[in-house]
């Protein structure tokens, strides 16, 4: 085996998982850090101008609020999250994002824009664009932010160190490059952990050829969770799971379709369940208040769907592409403009995937699909973890001072913006929970006001928090372990990891290791058949609950057998590691709420119904021992610093 060198980098800040929010970091976090006498250093596990879930683009920008008060915005959050949002953080992106809109803009990024100059609405708060290489143009104005010679790529951070005198204070990060054989230590006074959410910690619905293909991107493996809460973070929401209904197979979004082009879906029969489910007598009645609303929320348009597929045998869900194109085709004033109109909604239509979603336009052309001329199939997703979207997964982090209620200030504040309960360590994006609806933008925005308020914490904490070497070492020997293990092991079988049995390749079993690839197997097989994932129709109990957590901890028990041939694999290993940590977190929330408050996300089958007295004002947090490996799972008050009423238009 290669002998490892260590390399050790001193900063004052440390952004890692520079993405949206970590762009958005890098922006503003210069400009605050050069008027301080601040250093930042940034660190990615891949490449910044390509890294994170915009990597291959986006259609859409989905948070622009326009001439909306932040208070409007909250109100389409609150529903859509059944009730359980923090007003606080909600607000506070939202007064701020239109700026971030408008300096992508000034970064490049194209915008479409109507006849008369104006942005071109998706719905009510998205705006379209031509986003293929958004992430590109983003982090290039990041990268001129904050200096070439400031960015680490290709590093995987492993875990946050603490500092050896203060066990609440973050001090450093541990970490590996994943080319060449080298450990990295970081010492810093504070750190932004941006490494946004989770994939692959449920069994996708693709296999076979299509493996690995999931509508999250592959590269982030649950790393933020991970390190906020074996660091001590309280985190809050990890029940909150998002399951996006997409096309079907490709993952293709749906958002443009229901939103610019007006297109309905349908069951199979016809029955256009959105539109009945509100009517009078209607399934929506069933989920007061948040079931009259409108928008309807996601997780209620995923369960009118589900009960469509999984309950009537009404599936498979069909878009109608051709009636709605057909129907805004009509309104031409005559033929030849209707032509012209039908040619540009096509090309629409096709740009909406090759702006983000690939290999959905790449299904469609495979299977002869003319989206002008019949419909196709939407799908529930596996579940995802992603804070910035429409779940809700993420840290407890301290909200703006101006910004808070009487009643809200001593749960909500703690004196930096977007720090968590660990001193100088801060999130944003997927890392902060019970917040969603800022995807890509607010998630910008949101990196923006943590790092001008860790900018801030290290001015007023100017001393070096001192980590423990001799931890340093171990976690050393830990980080490589895998590594190891196959080097000893590797002889016992003949052909390596990998052979071949009916003519296709299979991975080996060798008793005395796991492969990355066999966990990653493992672990989804637990959460779909056990977690409500889709395997199980979104279905769990305490039952099943708990027999998932036996199961994770004779996984984690395993973990010390894992085996890695180089160190792409060292890197799936560790990123196995993480998405146990959450998947566990996730399981602990899940059975901790007894109710069913986001149908259509999942459904605790031993409680049915949503149970407003009991749990309609409270968010469940929790605690990780890392040196016990226990967590302390608890209720937190939901605070409603503005009082709104329900029922907003689209
Ligand atoms: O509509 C480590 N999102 C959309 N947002 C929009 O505004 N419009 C859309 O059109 C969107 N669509 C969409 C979206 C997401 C996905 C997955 C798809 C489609 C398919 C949401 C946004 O993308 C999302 O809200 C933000 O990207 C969240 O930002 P952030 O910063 O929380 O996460 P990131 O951008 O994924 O960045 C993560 C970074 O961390 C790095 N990383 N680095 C070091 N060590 C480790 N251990 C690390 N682990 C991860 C990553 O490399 C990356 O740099 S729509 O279809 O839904
Ligand atoms: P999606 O493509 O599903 O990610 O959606 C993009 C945006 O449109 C997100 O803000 C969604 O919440 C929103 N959206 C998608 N479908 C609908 C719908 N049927 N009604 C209201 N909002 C929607």
């Amino acid at each position: 085996m290669q002998e490892f060198k260590t390399i050790e980098v001193t900063t004052d800040l440390l952004i890692i998982g520079p993405g949206m929010s970590g762009s958005g970091a890098c922006v503003e976090g210069a400009h605050w850090a050069k008027e301080n006498n601040v250093k930042i250093t940034v660190v990615d596990k891949a490449a910044m101008e390509r890294s994170g879930a915009v990597a291959m683009g986006l259609s859409a920008i989905n948070q622009y609020t326009g001439d909306n008060t932040p208070i409007d915005y909250l109100s389409y959050v609150r529903q859509d999250l059944m009730g359980l949002c923090r007003d606080d953080l909600v607000m506070d992106i939202a007064r701020h994002v239109n700026g971030t809109v408008h300096m992508f803009e000034g970064f490049g990024l194209p915008i479409w824009k109507d006849a008369e100059g104006n942005y071109v609405h998706e719905g009510r708060w998205q705006l379209m664009i031509n986003g293929e290489s958004y992430k590109a143009i983003v982090a290039e104005a990041a990268k001129n932010a904050v200096g070439i010679d400031n960015i680490i790529e290709r590093v995987f951070i492993v875990q946050l160190l603490l500092d050896k005198n203060d066990k609440n204070r973050v001090a450093g990060a541990i970490g590996f490059s994943v080319r060449e054989p080298e450990i990295y230590v970081f010492k810093f006074k504070a750190c932004i952990v941006c490494t946004g959410g989770a994939v692959h910690v449920f069994r996708p619905r693709s296999t076979g050829e299509g493996l690995g293909r999931a509508w999250y991107p592959p590269w982030n493996a649950g790393s933020t969770s991970y390190l906020t809460t074996t660091a001590g973070a309280e985190m809050t929401s990890q029940e909150v799971i998002f399951v996006p209904a997409r096309f079907k197979d490709g993952y293709g979004p749906v958002g443009a379709w229901f939103l610019l082009f007006k297109a309905a879906a349908t069951s199979a029969t016809g029955f256009n369940y959105m539109a009945e489910g509100l009517s009078e007598g209607g399934e929506l009645h069933n989920w007061p208040p948040y079931g009259k609303v409108k928008p309807i929320p996601t997780c209620l348009r995923n369960h009118l769907m589900m009960i469509e597929m999984f309950r009537k045998g009404e599936g498979p869900i069909l878009m109608h592409t051709d009636k709605a194109i057909q129907a805004i085709a009509e309104k031409a004033p005559d033929e030849r403009a209707k032509k012209r109109e039908l040619k540009k909604l096509e090309a629409e239509a096709w740009e909406d995937f090759l702006d983000m979603t690939i290999s959905q336009a790449i299904i469609w052309a495979a299977k002869d699909v003319f989206p002008e001329k019949g419909p196709s199939e939407i799908m529930p997703s596996e579940p995802y973890f992603i804070g910035s979207h429409s779940g809700a997964s993420g840290a407890w982090v301290s909200g703006p001072e101006d910004l808070q209620s009487e009643e809200s200030k001593s749960d909500y504040f703690w004196g930096y913006n977007r720090m968590t309960t660990v001193k100088g360590l801060f999130t944003a994006g997927d890392g902060v929970g019970a917040s969603s609806h800022k995807f890509s933008s607010g998630s910008f925005t949101e990196g923006r006001i943590a790092a001008k308020a860790a900018v801030k914490f290290c001015v007023e904490n100017p001393e070096m928090p001192e980590i423990d070497m001799a931890e340093v070492e171990k976690l050393k020997e830990k980080i490589i372990a895998p590594l190891k293990h196959y080097e000893e092991h590797k002889k016992y079988t003949t052909l390596g990891t990998v052979t071949k049995k009916y003519d296709l390749p299979i991975e080996e079993v060798n008793p005395n290791y796991i492969t990355p690839k066999m966990a990653m197997f493992r672990l989804n097989k637990i959460m779909d058949e056990y977690v409500a994932g889709w395997g199980s129709q979104y279905n769990c109990s305490a039952t099943t609950l708990n027999i998932a957590l036996d199961l994770l901890q004779l996984l984690k028990e395993d973990f010390s057998k894992l085996a890695a041939r180089n160190l792409h694999e060292l890197m799936r290993c560790w990123e196995n590691i993480h998405r146990t940590q959450i998947a566990e977190a996730h399981t602990r929330h899940k059975l901790f709420r007894e109710e069913t408050r986001w149908p259509g996300y999942y459904y605790r089958s031993d409680f049915p119904k949503m149970d407003e007295e009991k749990w309609g004002d409270v968010f469940v947090n929790s605690v990780y021992d890392a040196e016990k490996d226990e967590f302390k799972v608890f209720t937190k008050p939901k605070h409603k610093i503005v009082d709104i009423k329900e029922v907003v238009g689209m």
